[in-house]
């Protein structure tokens, strides 16, 4: 394994916190200045998504805010793009069920880059980490407006998940300051916020919070 991949690994592993720059709500020119908040926030990995935009603007963006992540800690995803994370130096790409297999995406990525998958079952969690993912997303949990099309997954998966699944675990969708110690009671011990984060009035300090109270379960689990 290359140096670069297993730092990335060892950060993935001891993340808890994934914020989304998620252009359906922040808008482009505040793409940095809310970068540098979450990362503030100790948010410990941060993906761009643009749905909709063409790699071509996706790769404009991913540059755009790629500089923000040296010399810390916090890893620099993007969404959908394998060819746009190369191109950018980012630590990887995420991809959603539709997008093909990891090693096909591997492919197109610079050795060390990091590949995520997102499962919305038990059933594609377990084929998402035996094709070889560095992490999944596991949900939507629940209902969530970012992602209207899909049916949440409900706490129950947490667990079943968990039990079949020991690469990194992110679950996602619909979650808030207001329901994580639900969702950590559920067995969750990493969690990715979209909306929440992008709609606090502070996004500093709403990651702060978060980020204190499913380190603490991070450090227990
Ligand atoms: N992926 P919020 S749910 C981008 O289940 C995304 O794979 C999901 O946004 C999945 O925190 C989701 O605003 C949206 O609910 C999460």
């Amino acid at each position: 394994m290359s140096d670069l991949l297993l730092q990335r690994r060892i950060l993935l592993q001891k993340a808890r916190l994934y914020g989304i720059l998620d252009l359906g709500y922040v808008a482009e020119k505040r793409l940095v200045p809310v970068g540098q908040a979450m990362i503030a926030g100790g948010v410990d990995i941060i993906q761009l998504r643009a749905k909709g935009r063409s790699g071509a603007e996706v790769l404009a963006l991913a540059r755009l805010l790629q500089p923000i992540f040296r010399g810390t800690e916090t890893l620099f995803i993007v969404n959908d793009h394998p060819d746009a994370a190369r191109e950018a130096d980012a630590d990887g790409v995420h991809i959603g069920q539709e997008d093909g297999l990891v090693p096909d995406i591997r492919k197109l990525l610079a050795p060390g880059q990091l590949v995520g998958k997102s499962s919305h079952s038990v059933e594609q969690a377990v084929a998402a980490a035996g094709e070889g993912a560095d992490y999944i997303g596991v949900g939507p949990i629940y209902a969530t407006p970012t992602k209207p099309d899909y049916v949440p997954v409900g706490l129950g998966l947490i667990g079943k998940v968990a039990a079949q699944v020991t690469i990194p675990r992110f679950c996602i969708g619909g979650i808030k300051r207001e329901n994580l110690e639900e969702v950590l009671a559920a067995g969750a011990d990493r969690v990715v916020v979209v909306s929440g984060i992008l709609q606090a009035p502070d996004v500093t300090a709403y990651c702060r919070e978060l980020k204190s109270r499913v380190g603490v379960k991070g450090l227990l689990a």
